[in-house]
């Protein structure tokens, strides 16, 4: 009986815990985060201030695996190129991710040969440039595209992306 009572009550638990993981609608989960991609266009400035009212940030890309997630679900989309977080705005070469200022991992980035090149002394903004097979471009941050934001979904959540 106790054993039953026991069984139901983690069952419940575990219900609970799996629809409290969900990510909201329009939000595409990954390791323990969720995703928007984004299907309007805005400078990265709103685009970072779009993903903030929506208690996110734009994407910071922490892992490799990561890293190759977010580029396929982009290609998939076919909506040209997408904002990042990374951005140099405060200090020319070094990229960080917004809104923490955290360093960009050089072992896990994916700038397209030759970039970034900070070209006109006007490029900022990391962005996955879909004519370049999605690889990393600094762009003007000005620029209108689309945008991906990422939220992290919740303590508890057991996953293994170090990859
Ligand atoms: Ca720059
Ligand atoms: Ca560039």
């Amino acid at each position: 009986m106790n054993i039953l009572l026991v069984t139901v009550v983690l069952g419940a638990f575990a219900l609970t815990q799996v629809s409290a993981l969900r990510c909201e609608t329009g939000w595409e989960g990954f390791c323990g985060h969720c995703y928007l991609f984004s299907s309007d266009k805005q400078s990265w400035y709103n685009a970072a201030f779009t993903c903030a009212e929506k208690g996110g940030t734009l994407v910071a890309i922490n892992t490799i695996s990561e890293l190759n997630w977010v580029k396929n679900h982009t290609r998939t989309l076919c909506r040209g190129d997408f904002w990042m977080g990374g951005n140099d705005i405060r200090n020319e070469r070094r990229w960080v991710w917004n809104p923490y200022n955290t360093l960009v991992n050089r072992d896990c980035t994916d700038w397209h040969p030759g970039q970034p090149d900070n070209y006109h002394g006007n490029q900022d903004c990391m962005l996955l440039w879909a004519s370049k097979e999605f690889q990393w471009d600094d762009q003007s941050c000005t620029n209108e595209k689309n945008y991906i934001c990422e939220k992290f979904l919740g303590s508890g959540h057991v996953c293994s992306c170090r990859v």
